[in-house]
């Protein structure tokens, strides 16, 4: 079901969106069910756990996986995301939007522009964009992105080639760029205070969320510090 609104596109053309730019500037936290973590047979445990922990957005990362991997692992995810109405995104591969009515995209600084993954997409979706300066950030306002990925904010097992970028340039981007920006790399409950005063509304996690014992606890967790609600009775190990 098409859930979205039509805005005018940048090009001045009509251009569909699979979610509405205010349910996408409503979400906060974006969990990543990232196949380097979780077995294939394990993700619809994974996201369903998030989901049961307030995630707002869903993203399959397989760096590894074969694009029909994805499709079958995103058919799945999609099925209960759809159910709670939680945009499912996948990563890298447009392709298997074709194939799968996931809600998103989401590229890298290496992978498909943002008009080339829209063009595979063959129809509505939302795009991200992965961003590791302000310069970048910008420049993927430009593009076109709808939201986008700025990190890594600390050095990160799960991306490890890259430099963290720090704290230090969070408040500017939210001046220089009037999209979602979600923060990521190295993000885990101990350190998201820290993010949120250094400037971000909005993050995404990988193995935090991932390696947690209790994960619908640690993404409800994540989400009340993101929303700034008073502290519930929590039992969730931080380390
Ligand atoms: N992009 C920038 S950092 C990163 C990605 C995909 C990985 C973040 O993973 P984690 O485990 O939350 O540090």
């Amino acid at each position: 079901m098409f859930t979205g609104k039509i805005r005018p596109g940048r090009a001045g053309r009509l251009q569909l969106s699979a979610i509405s730019t205010k349910a996408l500037n409503a979400c906060r936290l974006y969990g990543i069910v990232d196949l380097s973590y979780v077995e294939k047979s394990d993700a619809a445990r994974v996201a369903e756990a998030m989901i049961k922990g307030g995630v707002d957005l869903i993203q399959l990362r397989g760096k590894e996986q074969s694009i029909d991997e994805l499709v079958d692992v995103a058919a799945d995810l999609r099925e209960l995301t759809a159910r709670s109405r939680t945009p499912l995104i996948v990563n890298d591969h447009a392709e298997v939007a074709s194939k799968v009515p996931v809600e998103g995209v989401h590229v890298g600084q290496d992978d498909d522009s943002i008009e080339v993954a829209r063009r595979k997409a063959a129809r509505a979706v939302v795009v991200g964009k992965s961003t590791h300066s302000l310069e970048q950030a910008r420049a993927a306002q430009r593009e076109g992105a709808d939201y986008i990925g700025f990190g890594p904010i600390f050095a990160t097992p799960t991306k490890p080639d890259y430099q963290p970028i720090g704290l230090k340039d969070i408040k500017q981007a939210h001046l220089d760029v009037n999209l979602p920006i979600f923060c990521i790399g190295g993000i885990k409950i101990d350190n998201l205070k820290q993010v949120i005063a250094a400037g971000a509304r909005r993050v995404a996690i990988v193995s935090g969320l991932l390696k947690a014992s209790d994960i619908a606890a640690y993404a409800r967790e994540a989400k009340r510090l993101l929303l700034d609600l008073k502290p519930h009775i929590s039992t969730i190990n931080h380390s």
